[in-house]
């Protein structure tokens, strides 16, 4: 009983935050474009598809978690008021992440998303998702203008929008720049570039930009907080990116809501890394031979040794995971509530959305 009642808490929780999006925001955004830019009826109907096909219907964990940290660090339930504002700042991160997954989709020719085809798939879109993409990130500002530009913070989130933009920008150049499609070179790959990759491309945007987003929105001002924030988010991004890459291969699409493509993408994931650090001669032969190909019966020779001991992927991923939390919770406990103005759960309520995750 009492883990149905959860699960109904984070169902009813989910459908107010996509409220504020769908009844409100969409309609803002879609009438500035009319009325602002002039669209015609053809124009603003095509946005607004695109809001609502690109946005909602994801986790929403980004999102909520800017809420739920302003809520964390005020100690009391949000007026309405401050409820709209909050969520309002989630809908600009999960803008962003629109944004981002249309145009990764097109850069990692992915089929599903959200169990729907990418945006670029679906019939009529192809190449117009680049000017989407463009269209969800201008929204971010227009929001952010609308509803903040009379807040001494207002221009403290639109650096964080542009910087961790940026950061993601230059993380997914060095994702594909170590990912040709013409030569697969499993020597090029090692855990340092992949740990540059994943804070880049995954965790300042992710985990620092929702939680110093609130941050800010609540007042705080001492730099050693964000400080603080910026180490454990940045660690926790680190921990959620494997998670993916983890997931890209051993979840099902059912699961996870896309088809894994990591493998014959030639991807520098955690887990070709991870084999490389621990395969025998004669199973980095194999690798070598059926690594970044299209063609499914390579990638499932790639899975099939994955799983295959000494390089037991799965094993060596639930290690990792115990030993991350064990890792981030002790960063947890280290933050100086008083000196800072932090609050350590906070960062619990980020970890535990996303620990042991399975989709
Ligand atoms: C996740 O990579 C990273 C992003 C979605 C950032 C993209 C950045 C841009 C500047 C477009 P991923 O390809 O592993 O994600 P997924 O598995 O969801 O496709
Ligand atoms: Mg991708
Ligand atoms: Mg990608
Ligand atoms: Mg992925």
């Amino acid at each position: 009983m009492a883990s149905q009642a959860t699960a109904t808490d984070k169902a009813s929780k989910k459908a107010r935050f996509e409220q504020v999006f769908t009844d409100r925001l969409v309609q803002e955004l879609v009438e500035h474009v009319r009325v602002d830019h002039e669209m015609p009826e053809e124009a603003t109907k095509w946005y607004e598809r695109s809001l609502l096909y690109n946005t909602v219907g994801g986790k929403a964990n980004r999102g909520m978690s800017v809420v739920d940290t302003v809520e964390i660090l005020k100690g009391e339930k949000l007026s309405e008021e401050e409820y709209f504002e909050a969520s309002t700042l989630g809908w600009c991160v999960e803008l962003l992440q629109a944004d981002f997954l249309v145009a990764d989709d097109m850069m990692d020719y992915s089929i599903t998303r959200r169990d729907n085809p990418c945006w670029y798939r679906v019939e009529g879109v192809g190449n117009i998702a680049i000017n989407d993409a463009f269209m969800l990130e201008a929204a971010i500002y227009f929001l952010l203008k609308k509803h903040f530009r009379s807040r001494a913070y207002y221009i403290d989130l639109v650096e964080l929008f542009l910087e961790s933009a940026s950061q993601t920008m230059s993380g997914q150049l060095l994702d594909l720049l170590t990912a040709p499609e013409d030569s697969v070179d499993l020597n090029r790959f090692s855990m340092q570039k992949y740990d540059r990759i994943v804070v880049y491309k995954t965790a300042y945007y992710s985990f620092y930009l929702p939680v110093a987003l609130a941050m800010r929105m609540s007042g705080i001002t001492n730099e050693q907080a964000y400080k603080v924030a910026l180490d454990i988010l940045i660690e926790m991004g680190h921990y959620f990116q494997i998670q993916d890459d983890y997931l890209d291969c051993f979840g099902t699409p059912e699961q996870i809501g896309k088809i894994g493509c990591d493998i014959v993408d030639n991807k520098c994931s955690w887990c070709v890394n991870t084999a490389l650090l621990h395969a025998t001669p004669d199973q980095r032969k194999i690798l070598d031979e059926n690594y970044g190909v299209k063609d499914s019966a390579k990638e499932k020779r790639v899975k099939e040794l994955y799983v295959q001991e000494p390089i037991s992927l799965p094993q060596r991923f639930e290690k990792f995971e115990t030993e991350s939390y064990q890792k981030l919770s002790s960063m947890i406990d280290q933050v100086d509530e008083q000196g800072t103005g932090m609050k350590k759960e906070v960062f619990h309520a980020f970890l535990a959305k996303v620990y042991k995750r399975s989709k």
